[in-house]
């Protein structure tokens, strides 16, 4: 039976880059959850009867939130929910759900890369019929929805048994229990050549993946260490845990450290790779080299023709803003366009969909392709895979080629995590008062040739979005971005990202911070980082 229940707005439902994201406690605020989700399905139009996708990256809170939300589609008329087992499915996966059966959208359960836990972090995304996020429009309307919201509706039943593989109504609605991997790994399939990856991984080639004790363990057992071969010791943290056993599930050189130093040790295996909490990004490290997401964007794309699924060459390359340039010297050499976007995935969608794009990618460890609309983290590990079984040469060799033919985009990003919100905008705003007098001035002695703020026009449905980061351009293409995130959950995240071209008759073997060292100084003497945050280094650097 549907019940009407009552309730009052939050302010704060507003979502960031990728949903809405927030500590547990915050969540579990009188129905706050039931809010936000109300207000998602009010944005809706038209789907009664219609299919609902629903997972998540099995974070704490992650299966009473599914509970709720099964209990509200049915009340508001969906017509079936295709649920992952034990409520998981990584977002990649969740994405190719939507496509494979059609369905009208999905709710993701996932805070990423953030940690979990009952004190952590917890999110809700909401992601269209093509599989993608939703795009600005939409989450626009749902805020909007939220700051009004006055009921929501629900049925009064029992939980359902999210935990074996069938169905079950759940009011007039079929609530039906899915494999998790299944048709994510069948996908994959498709897209690779698993036979030359296997003979690769076969022939003594070592692989180590570390599931960071999320989502994409179960995947990369079915997938690296079933399917190809590589066996159970290759899936490192490979049972999703609800606090992802405490450490934080991002790829970084900071956080999969242990894994950095295993790929940096003389008896080192041949490839690491790493995935974050929902699955959606990847860290790859070949044995004694780090290669930094942009770089590996610029190197997939490259070589991508090399794996069975993009044998006929790409249509065009898409990067986030702040993502390095290497990408672009590609796209040129390949005679296809590259697009430049705000950060934030759902901006690939419309050129993925248009088919102006096949491959995207951006500095925060995300790659991806137009298999699904969303970043995919076991993606970017196997079509790096593929491309070393096909190359039958080392990450190493294929990086120092890559950048002896086009040159390399020195790159680093630094994180000034749990900034003080007042503060960080008041740089920000500083910075933008400022830009009109940069360009022509020297910065710690670097001539500043361009400054501006990046607004974007969709080429295909003309939407725009401003103040998307302020970027400084530099003399010889050195360039640094300034902007605050739209993904952390306490204070203001300050993101710097800094980037120095050298050529390919250049000095192309430098330790990168070396190499950045006169731009590092140049970022805190036009923005005063340490002046108004208190901060002298940053949290992190990527
Ligand atoms: C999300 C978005 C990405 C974005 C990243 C960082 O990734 O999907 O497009 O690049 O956040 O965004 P920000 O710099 O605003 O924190 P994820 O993996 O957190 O879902």
């Amino acid at each position: 039976m549907t019940v009407t229940v009552a309730t009052t707005p939050y302010d704060d439902q507003k979502p960031g880059t990728s949903g809405l994201r927030k500590k547990v406690p915050h969540f579990q605020q009188p129905n706050y959850v039931e809010n936000f989700v109300q207000s998602i399905f009010d944005s809706l139009e038209g789907f009664a009867g219609q299919t609902l996708v629903l997972g998540g990256d099995g974070r704490f809170y992650n299966r009473e939130v599914v509970q709720i939300v099964l209990r509200m589609a049915a009340a508001n008329g969906f017509g079936r929910v295709l649920v992952g087992q034990g409520g998981i499915l990584s977002t990649p996966a969740a994405s190719n759900v939507i496509r494979r059966y059609g369905a009208f959208g999905g709710i993701i359960l996932s805070a990423s890369h953030n940690p979990g836990g009952p004190h952590e972090d917890f999110g809700i995304k909401y992601n269209i019929g093509n599989g993608g996020p939703a795009p600005e429009k939409v989450t626009d309307a749902i805020f909007a929805r939220s700051m009004t919201i006055d009921r929501y509706l629900t049925i009064e039943a029992a939980d359902v048994d999210i935990d074996t593989i069938g169905e079950t109504a759940l009011g007039g609605m079929t609530v039906q229990v899915i494999d998790s991997v299944a048709d994510y790994a069948a996908l994959m399939e498709t897209l690779f050549d698993f036979d030359a990856i296997r003979t690769l991984i076969g022939s003594g080639f070592r692989v180590l993946f570390d599931a960071m004790s999320a989502v994409t363990g179960p995947y990369a057992a079915e997938i690296i260490g079933r399917r190809l071969g590589a066996g159970e010791a290759a899936v490192l943290h490979a049972t999703p845990l609800p606090d992802f056993g405490g450490h934080h599930p991002d790829p970084n050189l900071v956080h999969a450290k242990d894994l950095y130093d295993r790929l940096m040790a003389p008896d080192a295996p041949d490839f690491g790779a790493a995935s974050d909490g929902d699955g959606d990004r990847n860290l790859i490290i070949g044995k004694g080299i780090f290669i930094t997401p942009s770089d590996s964007l610029a190197m997939l794309a490259a070589n991508a023709h090399l794996a069975p699924g993009y044998a006929k060459g790409l249509k065009g390359i898409a990067r986030s803003m702040p993502t390095s340039g290497a990408a672009d010297r590609v796209a040129d050499a390949l005679g296809i366009p590259l697009y430049e976007t705000p950060t934030g995935w759902k901006f690939f969608g419309t050129l993925l969909d248009a088919g102006l794009a096949t491959i995207c990618g951006e500095e925060s460890a995300g790659t991806g392709s137009d298999h699904v609309r969303e970043k995919d983290g076991l993606w970017a590990v196997l079509l790096w895979l593929n491309i070393l079984a096909a190359r039958r040469e080392s990450v190493a060799e294929i990086a120092t080629a890559h950048w002896a033919r086009y040159g390399r985009n020195y790159y680093a990003r630094h994180d000034y995590e749990g900034v003080d919100s007042a503060a960080a905008d008041a740089l920000m705003a500083e910075l933008r008062a400022g830009l009109g007098s940069l360009p022509g001035s020297t910065v710690a002695g670097l001539a500043v040739v361009s400054a501006d703020d990046f607004a974007y026009t969709d080429p295909v449905d003309g939407s725009t979005a401003t103040k998307q980061g302020v970027r400084i351009g530099f003399e010889g293409g050195s360039r640094i971005v300034f902007r605050l995130s739209g993904t952390g959950t306490s204070g203001a995240t300050l993101r710097v990202y800094i980037e120095r071209y050298e050529p390919p008759t250049g000095d192309l073997a430098q330790e990168t911070p070396i190499g950045l060292a006169p731009l590092i100084a140049a970022a805190e003497a036009v923005a005063g980082i340490a002046r108004h945050t208190g901060r002298t280094e940053p949290d992190v650097v990527t």
